[in-house]
């Protein structure tokens, strides 16, 4: 039995070690894990904005600045200053970029999705897409979501332009076309970790047995995948318990196929006045809900990233998209200073890192 004496210098050691991590950076760092969040580059100039995400991240994904109405606002343009913008910022602090996306079929410019292109034609537009932006950003952009939310609830491949509106020549043949984009975007940069992202798949649902199937399909015939993203937009409305299991055990049968586990979209919403304000239990129940995500992605090695879809609440997606109920899903507050789900998901990083030794 360990002497008293022992069991008190590491308990000091948890101690000291706990309090040793300052910023969600150095503990991801210590726990041997990408934390990253989404960016808006047209923030970088407001100065609580960079010097947050600097100090706080080693890894930046640019929310909009890699999609087809950023990048191309015309057929024969492509226009990479945001994207070059976020790369250079990710470059002066250190961090690594991952690059969201190159094919979805939601959110296209209008001259894309109203074009009345045949397949042909789109096979070509497509393949000359993937290939021109991943060029362009080979050993900068270490990996990307090649496709996003590509599957329905029941596991279906959505319609879409892509698939079979009227589709790059795959139409009805299910997850064939999927293929194809990943064997072109290994072509054009073999280096990059290629990534299928998807949003409700996080937990052992309809969805998540079919990216589970497709990817399994893909390792056995040789398709280049190298991960999955699991989105993981969610809310406090949730048993924090089950979905750790859940998310856990997804997370392990993903691993076990050989690809790697990024969570990619992670934010948490909460129930807001009118003013927007959340009330104290309910951002503690918040800081309960991430850590158990934190906790199912560090009980697999094969979980390698932590991204949330922005940090500060000033700037998130989910205020507009619930029409002012939910917001403040995200680290920090409108004005930057760290919420209970900042410390929670802090420590949780730190604990880890102290179990493992
Ligand atoms: O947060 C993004 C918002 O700014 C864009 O207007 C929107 C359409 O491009 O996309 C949002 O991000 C989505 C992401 O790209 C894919 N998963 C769902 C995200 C939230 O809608």
């Amino acid at each position: 039995m360990a002497s008293p004496y022992r069991w008190s210098a590491f308990l000091a050691c948890i101690l000291a070690s706990i309090g040793s991590a300052q910023t969600l950076r150095e503990a991801a760092d210590h726990a041997g894990v990408l934390i990253g969040t989404a960016v808006r580059p047209s923030q970088f100039s407001e100065t609580r904005y960079a010097s947050v995400l600097a100090r706080e991240f080693n890894m930046v994904e640019p929310e909009d600045a890699l999609k087809w109405w950023v990048l191309r606002p015309d057929r024969r343009t492509y226009d990479f200053r945001a994207g070059d913008e976020v790369v250079h910022f990710a470059q002066t602090h250190q961090m690594k970029v991952r690059g969201h996306c190159l094919v979805w079929g939601r959110d296209n410019p209008d001259w894309l999705a109203k074009g009345h292109f045949t397949s042909r034609q789109l096979s070509h537009l497509l393949r000359d897409h993937i290939s021109r932006v991943m060029k362009h950003y080979a050993g900068e952009v270490f990996a990307w979501d090649v496709v996003n939310e590509a599957l329905d609830e029941s596991g279906k491949p959505r319609d879409s332009i892509w698939y079979d509106q009227p589709g790059i020549g795959f139409a009805g043949k299910g997850t064939e076309y999927i293929e194809q984009l990943f064997r072109w975007a290994h072509k054009a940069d073999p280096h990059a970790l290629l990534f299928y992202n998807e949003a409700e798949g996080e937990t052992l649902n309809r969805k998540s047995d079919a990216i589970y199937a497709m990817v399994k399909n893909f390792k056995k015939s040789g398709v280049p995948i190298d991960g999955v993203g699991l989105q993981m937009h969610i809310s406090t409305d949730i048993d924090v318990e089950s979905m750790t299991a859940a998310v856990s055990a997804n997370i392990a049968r993903l691993a076990a196929l050989g690809v790697q586990i990024h969570v990619t979209e992670l934010d948490v919403s909460v129930r807001v006045d009118s003013s927007g304000v959340a009330s104290l239990d309910d951002l503690n129940r918040q800081a309960e809900v991430y850590r158990g995500v934190v906790r199912a992605c560090l009980q697999n090695p094969g979980c390698t990233a932590i991204q949330t879809w922005g940090f500060t609440d000033k700037y998130s997606w989910i205020r507009s998209h619930s029409r002012g109920t939910r917001g403040q899903a995200l680290f920090f507050d409108r004005d930057y200073q760290p919420k209970p789900s900042y410390r929670a998901v802090r420590d949780e990083l730190s604990r880890d890192r102290l179990l493992k030794h």
